[in-house]
C-alpha cells in the first residue's frame, strides 16, 4: 500500500487571491490534534534535510511556497513526491523514514505536528529504524 496520502485543504479564494484556514481543534481533515506548528525556509542550495523517523509523531507537511522533494521509506518501500502546492498536505505517519531534497530557494515548508518537540522521539540512525520496523 502506498505511503502517499494527501489532504486537500479548502481554498477560500476570491478575486483578491487565496486563503487557507486550519482551525486548531476543529479541522477534520488533519487526522490528529495539532500540538505544534513549525516551518522550514531559506534552505541553503543543495542541502537535504530529515534523514530520520519518529516513534510516535504524526505530521502533515504543506509547501506554502516553492517546492521540495520528499522521500518516504517504511523500511520496505521508498516513495517520493514533490511538495509544491499550498492546498495539499502530505500526511507523514509515525515510524516512516523521511528525507527532503531539492529545496527551491523560495521553499517554505509548513509542518503540522501531533506532539510537542521531543528529541527522544527521533530515530536518527537508518539501521535502528530498520530494526524498529522489523520488530
Ligand atoms: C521532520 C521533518 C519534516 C526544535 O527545537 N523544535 C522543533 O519543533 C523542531 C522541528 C526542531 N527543533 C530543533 C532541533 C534541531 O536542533 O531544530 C533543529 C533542526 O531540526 P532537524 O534537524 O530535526 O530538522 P529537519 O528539517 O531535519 O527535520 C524536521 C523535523 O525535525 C522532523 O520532525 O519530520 O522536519
Amino acid at each position: 500500500m502506498s505511503m502517499i496520502r494527501w489532504i486537500d485543504f479548502q481554498s477560500l479564494g476570491d478575486e483578491r487571491g487565496s486563503l487557507v484556514a486550519v482551525e486548531i481543534g476543529m479541522d477534520k481533515a488533519v487526522p490528529f490534534d495539532i500540538k505544534r506548528i513549525y516551518y522550514i525556509h531559506h534552505t541553503a542550495e543543495h542541502v537535504s534535510r530529515g534523514y530520520h523517523a519518529h516513534k510516535k509523531l504524526k505530521q502533515v507537511a504543506v509547501c506554502l511556497s516553492g517546492k521540495c522533494r520528499m522521500v518516504l521509506d517504511d523500511g520496505t518501500n521508498r516513495e517520493e513526491v514533490w511538495l509544491d502546492c499550498p492546498t495539499k498536505g502530505l500526511v507523514i505517519e509515525e515510524v516512516v523514514w523521511r528525507e527532503m531534497h531539492d529545496f527551491s530557494p523560495d521553499c517554505v515548508l509548513l509542518v503540522l505536528a501531533s506532539e510537542h518537540y521531543d528529541e527522544g522521539d527521533y530515530i536518527r540512525d537508518y539501521e535502528d529504524f530498520i530494526r524498529q520496523v522489523s520488530k
